[in-house]
């Protein structure tokens, strides 16, 4: 079912239930050209997260900042294309949520292994931020934490599990957001990790 979080933030649970193998083995054969990283941070701290990209743009992060590059800095080569599926998902997720017409353009790949966590953030690295994020959570669980416009703001405690589809728009977008180190397990599907596709326009 869809649930409503905020004016522009819907949790569709097990939305992607069906097609998380098919999208699991999607992600290994991206891993296989684009493997996982530990990125670093403008600041030097290098990223508890493992990450990597698929599309036209994919996000990194090094001494330099952060930002989209069509390139995979580790290769020299394009990121994997966006698999049909996931450009599938993301429409229907978007439009389930009263966005149609959802065209990603970028696909950020993270790797959650037991008691990772990602702090307190805003995503405001993309040009157009009326465009939605849709976020899909496959493998372990995780507790988000959905704070509002400013840091400060008190945060929400949201479990996602496998096959959640998250969306935020309109006046959610720019919420701050972070999830908690992640429970030691295994998964079936994934084994002992969570992982998180975000997929996001990045450019107009
Ligand atoms: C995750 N990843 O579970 C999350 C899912 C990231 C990140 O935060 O930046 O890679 S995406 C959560 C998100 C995106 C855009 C807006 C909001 C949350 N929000 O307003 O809460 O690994
Ligand atoms: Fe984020």
């Amino acid at each position: 079912h869809a649930e409503r979080l905020g004016p522009g933030t819907v949790l569709l649970h097990g939305y992607a239930l069906e097609r998380a193998p098919a999208l699991i083995a999607a992600v290994e054969r991206i891993i296989a050209a684009s493997p996982w990283r530990q990125m670093i941070t403008p600041g030097g701290q290098t990223m508890a997260v493992s990450m990597s990209n698929c599309g036209p743009l994919g996000w990194i992060s090094d001494r330099r900042g952060y930002r989209y590059v069509p390139l995979d800095p580790l290769s020299g080569q394009p990121w994997p294309p966006l698999p049909p599926l996931l450009l599938r998902l993301a429409d229907e997720a978007a439009t389930a949520a009263g966005f149609p017409g959802f065209v990603p353009d970028a696909c950020l790949i993270n790797r959650y292994a037991p008691g990772t966590r990602l702090s307190l953030h805003q995503d405001r690295d993309e040009e157009d931020f009326s465009q939605p994020i849709v976020s899909l959570s496959l493998g372990l669980p995780a507790v988000f934490l959905l704070g509002g416009a400013s840091r400060n703001d008190k945060t929400v405690k949201i479990p996602l599990l496998h096959g959640d589809v998250l969306v935020w728009g309109g006046p959610d977008r720019l919420r701050f957001h972070g999830v908690q180190p992640v429970k030691d397990g295994n998964h079936a599907l994934t084994g002992p990790c969570r992982l998180n596709l975000t997929l996001r326009r990045a450019r107009r």
